[in-house]
């Protein structure tokens, strides 16, 4: 029994459609900077959010409508639901989706149960990925919802308990391969910290340091040859993350020697938290060739928390694009919307309105992004603010021909320096909105 009955496969209708129930404007097949819309976006559904968000937030209980789950949390009832999430995800046209070991399959009483209430809902997403062609972008372990984990996974205190998070990645990760995924992710929860005072910073970065490397060593041994990705964020549920931001997860990389095997999955609401811009986390995981894959959402410029919300805002999502196009793009990552509707928007078919709009707020981005490259105003304008080094004293001091030294001699016998030029920022600021 379809679970979305009055739900077609959602079509491509145009900008002027009037069907909520259309993309505006993803084009899959368009080619944009000669690739398909399909190939830059590469959007995926998560399913936590979608298939197991109840709408339960610290005040309140769940709200979500669905007539699909029998109310238990059983492995019968998590086979039905990923079926239902396939009938979704096929109307949708989405190519890729995500998840965590422990939204697919209840957790069991034991490790060996809960491995084998997940070897269960494998084989039947499986069947379906064969059925449907959608892919896994990645997989993952939720190494934070179990009390087990309070004082995080590979970082915690309790020996054992790093133990256990190894048990759980090396299951994991046999998972993802036997589903072809294409990535897998870290994103570490409770691997961070409340208090220092009881706490071994040193040790437990060196304990995360030791986790990562054991699971390169142990996915060269089964042959999943996916990217590593680490998901930067700054606080909670801990109220310091380890990996609070781009440059910390990229230093904590270089420090530990794990830059060959990952990369990150930068997402907007962590940028934020973090006190950053999403383009500037982007950039900066970009120009140090570790851009993975990105997380799609949006927080709320009133609420400092991770909201989660479907990215709808056409400068952010221009400004992603922008950034995508600018580093290679995305791919083997995706556009992986982290985003769940909000509690108030209940009812099954809001899950397709939420998906529709932000997958057309990034096409229309890419195709912005697209044209704002294409007329070549934004990049002659920064060209020519550095100007002063494609030639004379800038371009001998980045060819590593000058020194402290030589550079006095230049100044003392010039005696001040060229006069500097306007940053130009609100005419950028102009064009960009031409282009919106
Ligand atoms: C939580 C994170 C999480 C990761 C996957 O804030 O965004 O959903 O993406 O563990
Ligand atoms: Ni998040
Ligand atoms: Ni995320």
């Amino acid at each position: 029994m379809a679970a979305f009955p009055e739900v077609e496969k959602i079509c491509y209708e145009g900008p002027d459609s009037k069907n909520p129930l259309a993309f505006q404007w993803y084009n899959e097949d368009e080619i944009i900077e000669g690739k398909s819309m399909k190939d830059h976006l590469r959007f995926s559904v998560v399913y936590w959010h979608t298939f197991r968000g109840n709408g339960s937030d610290p005040f309140g209980s769940a709200t979500m409508v669905r007539p699909w789950e029998d109310g238990t949390d059983s492995v019968e009832n998590a086979i039905n639901r990923a079926h239902v999430a396939f009938e979704f995800m096929e109307k949708l046209g989405a190519p890729f989706y995500a998840f965590h070991d422990r939204d697919v399959a209840p957790e069991g009483a034991t490790l060996a149960e809960s491995n084998q209430n997940l070897d269960a809902v494998v084989a039947v997403l499986k069947e379906e990925q064969a059925r449907t062609g959608i892919k896994l972008l990645w997989g993952t372990a939720n190494m934070f919802s179990n009390p087990r984990f309070m004082h995080g996974a590979s970082t915690s205190c309790n020996a054992d308990v790093f133990a256990f998070a190894a048990a759980q990645v090396k299951k994991a990760l046999e998972v993802t391969k036997e589903l072809g995924g294409e990535n897998y992710v870290f994103w570490g929860g409770r691997e961070g910290y409340q208090n220092l005072f009881n706490t071994d910073m040193k040790r437990e970065f060196d304990n995360l340091g030791r986790f990562m490397h054991m699971a390169v060593e142990y996915a060269d041994e089964i042959g999943f040859g996916g990217t590593f990705l680490i998901e930067p964020k700054p606080k909670e549920p801990t109220k310091h993350q380890y990996d609070s931001d781009a440059a910390a997860c990229i230093n904590f990389l270089r420090a530990y020697g794990l830059t060959d095997r990952f990369k990150l999955n930068v997402e907007t609401n962590h940028a934020t938290l973090a006190g950053h811009t999403m383009m500037h986390e982007l950039d900066y995981a970009g120009h140090q060739g570790l851009l993975g894959s990105i997380d799609a959402n949006t927080g709320d410029l009133m609420l400092g928390w991770d909201t989660d919300q479907f990215p709808t805002n056409l400068y952010l999502t221009t400004e992603i694009m922008l950034m995508l196009l600018k580093h290679g793009g995305v791919a083997p990552g995706g556009t992986n919307f982290d985003a769940k509707v909000r509690r108030e928007s209940f009812e099954p078919i809001d899950l397709f309105h939420a998906h529709i709009g932000g997958m057309d707020a990034f096409a229309r981005g890419l195709k912005i992004a697209a044209a704002i490259r294409a007329a070549g105003q934004v990049d002659a304008i920064v060209k020519d603010r550095y100007s002063s080094w494609d030639a004379g004293i800038g371009a001998r001091i980045e060819s590593g021909t000058e020194s402290f030294k030589s550079l006095e001699a230049y100044m003392l016998e010039k005696g001040e320096v060229a006069p500097n030029q306007s940053g130009r920022q609100e005419l950028l600021e102009n064009i960009i909105n031409t282009y919106l």
